[in-house]
């Protein structure tokens, strides 16, 4: 067993795209952090573009609050096949599933990425919000699949 959850997941065996609970972090006061997996690209099979998985993750995290108040952080993952999500004390998958679809068609009615200029973000240079849009559009077309982690 290795220390980080994802590295205990065998990645040949998940079929994409799915959202996965990763992991649960309960503090001293009772407060609980959820950690949801969010696959959009089958693992060493195909993988989103940086610009492309770049916008998204600056629109998921912008428009995803307008959704819950309990986001804490939503992250690109290394690998480029999806992203983490992390709650507080909001422990109803189905619900995060639908704060995830609104927040994806928000993305489809975006005119602009937010924030991509040098002074809100380190890489301004590298978005692309057709490429996020492209993304998201793939990943609504598969919503009946979301919940299915393993093919
Ligand atoms: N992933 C961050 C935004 C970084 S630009 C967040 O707060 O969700």
């Amino acid at each position: 067993e290795m220390n980080v959850e994802s590295f205990n997941l065998d990645h040949t065996k998940v079929k994409a795209p799915y959202v996965r609970l990763a992991g649960v972090k309960e503090g001293t006061n009772g407060d609980k952090i959820l950690k949801y997996d969010i696959r959009f690209c089958q693992p060493n099979k195909e993988h989103m573009d940086m610009p492309a998985l770049h916008s998204l993750e600056h629109m998921m995290a912008e428009f995803s609050r307008n959704h819950s108040d309990k986001i804490v952080d939503i992250s690109p993952m290394g690998c480029q096949t999806g992203y983490y999500i992390a709650v507080i004390n909001h422990d109803d998958y189905e619900d995060i599933l639908t704060i995830i679809e609104k927040t994806l068609k928000d993305v489809l009615e975006a005119t602009e990425v937010p924030a991509c200029n040098e002074v809100q973000c380190g890489w301004a240079a590298s978005h692309s919000l057709e490429g996020a849009k492209d993304i998201a559009r793939n990943m609504l077309a598969k919503r009946n699949e979301w919940t299915e982690v393993f093919a």
